[in-house]
């Protein structure tokens, strides 16, 4: 039988599925026994889970606010509350995580027998809450360390307050015109598209790689009369062009940070979401929104940093600590850095 042309093309018939990518990731690991796989795969169908309940939200009742608040003080909404239970769930079931940290709970969760493994997995089930409601894109990020002493049952804190540069994994699935899953193991960046009529993500980026510099400058500009001299320096050589032959730099803000961060990674450019007077530790959250997105910049050849030092170093004071941050090309966030030195600013 031979194909129809226009209906189904040649490379379309053998597709690489995250999960047979997950396994060739396991492959390239001298001692792998295969557990990051099978939690990685439960991340995987827990975004499949998500990215279902998004499309169906308006639909099946679940837009809207849930009438509860979490430890940040902002409200939830139905959805948050579904993605929340999703995950917890699929990572419970994986047996391979002993301490989930979410942005929609105050407390880490222990995983007791007999699902206990040696995985600390820190998540922000549906980041970008404000725009669920309007249709626009929203996202799943996710970081993964392993435990300090794997095996030995005994699991704490610190455990989870270590740096970025610990973590073994990280990626983000968002829900936009299509689902997008973008993961690294520490060898590059691989993205994933969600093939709604198989049911599987498929690769179509092997290799992400951020361009070195990029003309899109991604910030809450809202927010400018609150920034240091650093930043607002920046932002006006942005509109200036001043390294562009002149050509002011575009501006894009969806208020979704993974959908500003998956734009960042393919075109170029920088997102910023600076300490102000307003927010004077920055408001994106150290564990589950900073570390992930730095870790897949940096493998993707980007850059992120506090402004005065790199992201990934931070040590995070409490689960759910708030840092600045500036990610993207390396040109620009060293732009930033060299402004910040220039102005002294902390
Ligand atoms: P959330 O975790 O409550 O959704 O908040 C995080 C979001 C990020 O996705 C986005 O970059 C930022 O908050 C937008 O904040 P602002 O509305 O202040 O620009
Ligand atoms: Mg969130």
């Amino acid at each position: 039988m031979s194909l129809q042309q226009g209906t189904v093309a040649l490379e379309e018939t053998d597709p690489l599925t995250l999960s047979a990518w997950i396994l060739t990731q396991q492959h390239k690991s001298a001692g792998a026994r295969g557990r990051l796989t099978v939690l990685l795969n439960a991340i995987g169908v827990g975004c499949k889970f998500v990215s279902s309940a998004v499309r169906r939200a308006g639909l099946a009742g679940m837009m809207g606010m849930a009438g509860s608040s979490n430890v940040q003080g902002e409200d939830q909404k139905k959805l948050d509350l579904v993605a929340n239970e999703v995950f917890k769930n699929s990572l419970r079931r994986s047996g391979q995580c002993c301490i989930l940290i979410t942005e929609e709970e105050d407390e880490p969760i222990f995983i007791e027998e007999p699902h206990r493994g040696d995985y600390i997995v820190v998540f922000d089930p549906l980041d970008g809450s404000s725009n669920i409601d309007c249709g626009v894109s929203v996202g799943t990020i996710f970081g993964i360390y392993k435990a300090k002493n794997p095996g030995s049952g005994n699991y704490s804190l610190e455990d989870v307050m270590r740096p970025g540069t610990e973590m073994v994994a990280a990626g983000y699935c968002m829900y936009g015109s299509m689902s997008y899953m973008m993961i690294t193991t520490g060898k590059g960046v691989a993205g994933f598209t969600l093939d709604p009529t198989l049911g599987e993500f498929v690769i179509t980026h092997p290799s992400v790689q951020v361009p070195p510099r990029g003309a899109i400058y991604s910030i809450n500009e809202g927010n400018a009369v609150n920034w240091d001299e650093a930043t607002k320096k920046y932002v006006e050589e942005c509109k200036a062009g001043t390294f562009n032959n002149g050509k002011p730099y575009s501006l894009r803000y969806v208020g979704s940070m993974v959908a500003d961060v998956h734009r960042t990674l393919l075109y170029g450019g920088i997102f910023m979401y600076p300490a102000d007077k307003k927010s004077p530790k920055g408001k994106l959250r150290v564990l589950y929104e900073c570390f992930p997105m730095a870790m897949l910049m940096e493998q993707a050849g980007g850059k992120s940093t506090t402004g005065t030092a790199s992201s990934l170093g931070m040590v995070p004071d409490s689960i759910h600590a708030r840092a600045p941050i500036y990610l993207g090309s390396r040109e620009e966030v060293e732009r930033i850095e060299q402004l910040k030195k220039e102005c002294g600013c902390a």
